[in-house]
């Protein structure tokens, strides 16, 4: 029997279940990027804001829609959109059903029926998590204009990118004269919500519709956010687990995620669900200090982690930061360099430092290197070569952020040559395995080739030559040394 809404009164009471009856939910929400990210997260936040005090907050529903395949949203509508949430913590796990999705979508499924969905004045808030790569940026956070989604969607009359669908929900609410939804961007880019409101201006340029750019400027909020919770892909576990924990109703689609919640939100006007109500979120005037600590310290040490480890044998965050020697260095890089213009107190450094590797070697969490590892060009500015050119400009050490970027190199010259069994996701991978092609056994090359690419990189590091030295170093090491070897002495 699957899971469903008729479903949830037969299943045990060690579950969590939602204390509001999901038949009553009206939407308010639109979201874009239904992955396990948003079902791990807002979806979890608005299902406590819907449910808390006496008088339930029932006209908080979420519309989510899948952007990339129909699948899972097919899945979820066949299980009434509910859906479970496994708490893994490093001793057990813990199960709650997860009621706030009132409708699933795929976004190309028909026409325009998201960007009508977002001007419908009901909707009042619209989040995204469509990932870094999700708003074809470049190195200085504005749109790509040559990304060929974005040159195959300002064509399109059904948008397909989350920068489309707002243009046309944009146009329509201009025409229509009626007040624009809030636009949250959940995603971990620098400044994720004025960087999304430049992006769809540019997208606006690029159709030629100034006027629409000013209209957005001077009517739609993009409060800026921190999100954060660790939610890995699913495993066939995951499916076995919730059928146990629900007494033998059987979920398609679980997610797994760790405990740790945090959703940091800049103040905005108008009406909203009470996510505070969830442990862990809150707002604030200036998201820019929790952001920069967990975009650096968490998801760029993640990188190192997945990058290094995967060339060492370490195919999870879990492994790779359980490592002696890995771990180390991963955690000297985190509190050391990646810590660059974060403005904590050394003590306040040193705790979130050893919290983030206490969550890293939490083995209920199966997070892939090969996941992390996704979509590098769209990560390296914000999350690498930012502290990294702050902590050069002080002459502070820099080693933890050579090896990253050797190691990212290391990922595509291996796939060049067919010798990566990890695969490799990456809008830019053409070019980055062409260069490394062409350069082939030529370290400093590569390395020359890599870090000359301004979108990727940004201007050149300061003393440009010097690093790029030290990268094709390591790069050369990497190639010809047994990696744990190497780590060995990198120590
Ligand atoms: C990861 C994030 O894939 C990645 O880039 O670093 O998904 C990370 O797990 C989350 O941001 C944690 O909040």
């Amino acid at each position: 029997m699957l899971l469903s809404r008729q479903a949830l009164s037969k299943i045990p009471s060690t579950v969590y279940k939602p204390s509001f009856n999901p038949e009553e939910l009206s939407p308010g929400i639109v979201h874009l990027g239904c992955g396990n990210f948003h079902r791990a997260h807002q979806a979890v936040a608005t299902q406590a804001a819907i449910g808390h005090g006496e008088k339930k907050d029932l006209h908080w529903g979420i519309i989510s829609a899948t952007m990339r395949r129909p699948d899972l949203a097919r899945q979820l509508a066949r299980q009434d959109n509910l859906y479970t949430l496994l708490t893994r913590t490093p001793t057990g796990t813990v199960a709650s059903v997860i009621a706030s999705l009132c409708e699933t979508l795929f976004a190309g499924d028909t026409d325009s029926v998201l960007a009508q969905r977002i001007a419908d004045p009901r909707t009042r808030i619209v989040t995204l998590t469509v990932t870094a790569s999700g708003y074809y940026l470049t190195a200085d956070g504005r749109l790509d204009p040559e990304a060929q989604d974005i040159q195959e969607d300002l064509g399109r009359k059904t948008p397909r990118t989350a920068l489309g669908i707002l243009y046309h929900a944009f146009s329509m609410i201009q025409k229509n004269g009626t007040t624009p939804p809030v636009i949250i961007c959940c995603d971990n880019v620098s400044n994720n919500g004025q960087t999304l409101r430049q992006a769809v201006s540019d997208f606006a340029a690029l159709r030629g519709n100034d006027s629409l750019a000013e209209w957005i400027e001077q009517n739609v909020q993009f409060p800026d956010t921190m999100v954060d919770r660790i939610a890995p892909a699913p495993i066939s576990d995951d499916i076995d687990d919730a059928r146990r924990l629900l007494g033998g109703f059987t979920d398609e689609v679980p997610i797994s995620a760790e405990p740790w919640f945090q959703w940091i939100i800049e103040r905005f006007d108008g009406p909203r669900p009470m996510w505070e109500a969830h442990p862990g979120t809150r707002f604030v005037n200036n998201v820019e200090i929790f952001e920069r600590a967990k975009l650096q310290m968490l998801n760029g040490t993640h990188m190192l982690l997945a990058y290094t480890g995967a060339l060492a044998g370490l195919n999870t965050i879990a492994e790779a930061a359980s490592d002696p020697v890995l771990g180390t260095i991963a955690a000297r890089f985190m509190r050391q360099e990646q810590s660059a213009e974060v403005e904590l107190s050394d003590e306040e450094l040193d705790n979130y430092s050893n919290d983030l590797m206490r969550r890293f070697r939490n083995p209920g969490i199966v997070h892939e290197a090969e996941r992390i590892g996704r979509n590098g060009s769209a990560k390296m500015a914000m999350r690498i070569i930012r502290p990294m050119r702050a902590n050069i400009e002080v002459g502070k050490d820099t080693r933890g952020a050579s090896l990253l970027i050797a190691s990212w190199i290391r990922w595509f010259a291996l796939h060049e040559q067919e010798a990566l069994e990890i695969s490799l996701t990456d809008p830019r991978a053409d070019t980055l395995r062409l260069i490394c092609a062409e350069a082939r056994d030529d370290h400093k090359a590569q390395a020359e080739a890599f870090m000359a690419m301004e979108e990727v990189f940004g201007p050149p590091l300061p003393d440009h030559d010097r690093e790029v030295s030290i990268v094709a170093d390591i790069l050369a090491k990497l190639s010809n040394q047994d990696v744990p070897d190497f780590l060995n002495t990198f120590l």
